[in-house]
């Protein structure tokens, strides 16, 4: 059984969530090869050494680009704030490493793409590269997207997705890095509107070609944390200006001519972490709720009128995605097992050669979504076409 070393850069909620990732999939999954979490890099000595202990690093450092030149690692695992992405992942790529990026792929669509043409050189040495778009590895969503791809709802008319929560109703959360666009690039948009759009395009299998939307930023001001980096410290240094959205709300067309609601907010009281989405079609519907994450809801058209209606479809059972690796049918799985998945399917396509699904060109798409629908906003939300995907050689 052939190793997989392991670098994890990066050590906030994401980095707890890969870790269970990296410390599960091998203990449930047979993988064709075993990660070792050989590393955990950050930049607080003391802290990332914690970090390496509660959540089974082997070691800490506080140099990424000195780990990502070791001849001992196989795979760099990103899950810094989007500002560091693009640096790290091509300099990752260039040493050779296996690549796994948080999502949004990056801040902008300049550094995406040059990320994007970094793992296509390196997809020519064997090298792959994969986004954490993690809800893709849901079950039921996997299950729907299938459901989908074999016509159960047949032609796709309308899409409707939405990702709300509410961490910033309180005007006196402070100013942490998601809310600063030099670290995030943008605010609920980008950070989980991202989420709402992969979703819609992976489930459907369609692009979307333009967007009409708006954006907007409730509260200006917060309490920033300590002059420095405003990534942690002691609340009460005075204020700072909120550099991105709070609401993201826009209208999308897809490439097939079906139409797409979005919703992205982190103002949507009571709404902890609700990621929707539901797919309208000729011949019936499928929905799908982040807080019901172990079923469908399906509405079957073509049933006998007398007893159409959604129907709850319960994804337990080990013929559903990814479900025969745990439990019975029946008992349920949760929030984190997607990072398992997502490292079972990270694992498996670097032995096979092949490149795991999102790939940097996947995350390139859902960045170019982002840039339109801002820039449409800046354009009193007219509609907005998504730059085509420009082959590398013609760039
Ligand atoms: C935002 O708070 C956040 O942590 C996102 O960054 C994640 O991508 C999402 O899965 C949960 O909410």
């Amino acid at each position: 059984m052939n190793t997989l070393r392991v670098a994890m850069i990066g050590y906030g909620f994401m980095g707890a969530a890969h870790s269970q990732g990296w410390r599960t999939a091998p203990r449930v999954f047979d993988l064709p090869a075993e990660p070792e979490m050989t590393v955990i890099v950050g930049r607080k000595a003391d802290a990332v050494a914690a970090a390496a202990h509660k959540w089974g690093w082997a070691e800490s450092a506080t140099d990424w680009r000195e780990v990502v030149a070791r001849d001992d690692i196989d795979v760099v695992d990103i899950v810094t704030p989007g500002d560091s992405h693009a640096e790290i992942a091509i300099a990752a790529l260039e040493a050779g490493k296996h690549v796994l990026c948080e999502k949004p792929l990056a801040n902008t669509v300049a550094e995406a793409e040059a990320m994007a043409e970094a793992a296509e050189r390196a997809a020519a040495k064997g090298i792959r590269a994969m986004v954490g778009f993690t809800y893709r590895r849901v079950p039921a969503v996997t299950f729907l997207r299938n459901l989908i791809a074999e016509g159960a709802v047949g032609t796709v008319n309308q899409v409707r997705a939405s990702y709300r929560q509410d961490w910033l109703v309180d005007p006196d959360m402070p100013l942490a890095w998601r809310l600063q666009k030099e670290h995030a690039g943008s605010g609920a948009l980008g950070d989980i509107g991202a989420h709402a759009i992969d979703l819609a395009q992976f489930v459907t299998g369609l692009n979307l070609e333009k967007v009409s939307g708006t954006i907007d930023t409730i509260v200006k001001e917060r309490p920033l944390l300590d002059s420095g980096s405003g990534l942690s410290g002691t609340a009460g240094v005075g204020m700072g200006k909120v550099t991105v959205d709070d609401i993201a709300i826009f209208t999308g067309r897809f490439e097939s001519g079906a139409l797409a609601s979005f919703e992205a907010s982190r103002f949507a009281t009571g709404r902890k972490n609700a990621l929707q989405i539901e797919v309208s079609g000729d011949k019936g519907a499928l929905a799908f709720d982040l807080e019901d994450l172990n079923s469908v809801q399906f509405y079957n058209r073509t049933a006998p009128s007398d007893r159409q209606g959604f129907r709850k479809i319960l994804v337990t059972e080990a013929e559903h995605p990814y479900v025969s690796g745990w439990w019975p049918a029946g008992h349920m799985l949760g929030y984190e097992h997607g990072f398992s998945h997502q490292v079972m399917d990270l694992v498996e396509g670097i032995v096979a050669g092949t490149d795991p699904h999102p790939t940097f060109a996947d995350g390139l798409r859902v960045q170019r979504v982002l840039d339109a629908v801002e820039r449409s906003s800046d354009n009193d939300s007219a509609w907005t076409r998504v730059a085509a995907d420009v082959p590398a050689q013609v760039r």
